[in-house]
């Protein structure tokens, strides 16, 4: 079902900024597999996370779920009865194939816990309250300045112990540890199989579309945001979870 990223693999006479469409969708299990360090690790820890975590009866968001990998993940683990998953995505060649793979997921595996998928921009859509909720390397793809609403609606729709799990591509502020971690990021690239060119392209494609934050912004936002305490779960190379508390 899942085929190789090549999308940046041929020289491109226009670089136009990277979007979610059917041809990313397409590749997508591979691509980000390839490009984020510790991305399965990080799958199945939520999957860990949200099993611990989440409350009798009560709702679960996946919010910009792409193909709905953290979603399966949870659905595995989370034993608690009366949970239900809400997987969200505003591009439509996500949300149909996430489809796909929890129905593919629902006839391979027994006693899942019941999620469904919808086609939504998550800056407009109301929260219902919650125990988890998953933005696994999503925020980044929000604006800037659209951020600390959407988390602090977030936090108000969590109950009381219920967690945020929050992964980002980090910036940092010192320039010797942001190119050090840099690099060591191309590297792994380059070890996955990706030539200078795919990654030279694919960064001009993102620049302008996806903009990290350093940790310090993040925990701050998250406080503003109303997060009692946020701590980091995971790190490898320039890429980290947090998970932040209520
Ligand atoms: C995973 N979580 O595999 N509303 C809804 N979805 C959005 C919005 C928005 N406003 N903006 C961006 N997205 C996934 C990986 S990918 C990360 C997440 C990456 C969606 C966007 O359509 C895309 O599917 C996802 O956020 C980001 O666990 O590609 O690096």
């Amino acid at each position: 079902m899942t085929e190789i990223d090549n999308i940046f693999a041929a020289p491109l006479p226009k670089i136009a900024d990277f979007v979610f469409d059917h041809d990313v969708a397409k590749v997508f299990p591979d691509m980000i597999k390839r490009s984020v360090p510790g991305y399965p690790t990080i799958i199945e820890s939520i999957g860990l996370i949200a099993g611990h975590y989440a409350k009798p009866d009560s709702l679960i968001y996946d919010l910009g779920c792409s193909l709905g990998a953290a979603t399966q993940s949870m659905r595995r683990h989370v034993r608690s009865s009366g949970c239900r998953i809400l997987a969200v995505d505003n591009a439509l060649a996500m949300t149909e194939r996430c489809r796909e793979y929890l129905t593919a997921q629902d006839s391979m595996v027994e006693e899942l816990t019941p999620a469904e998928v919808m086609h939504a921009d998550i800056i407009k859509l109301p929260l219902e309250t919650c125990s988890v909720v998953v933005l696994n390397f999503t925020l980044q793809f929000i604006r800037p300045d659209q951020r600390l609403e959407l988390l602090t609606r977030i936090s108000k729709a969590l109950i009381p112990g219920g967690v945020l799990i929050l992964s980002e591509k980090l910036r940092f502020a010192d320039g010797d540890t942001h190119k050090s971690l840099e690099n060591l990021h191309y590297a792994f690239k380059r070890a996955n199989g990706y030539s200078e060119l795919e990654i030279a392209q694919k960064r001009s494609a993102i620049e302008n579309v996806m903009l990290p934050d350093t940790l310090d912004t993040h925990f701050e936002r998250l406080q503003q945001a109303g997060f009692q305490h946020s701590h980091t779960w995971f790190q490898c190379l320039n890429f980290c979870s947090i998970i932040a508390h209520t």
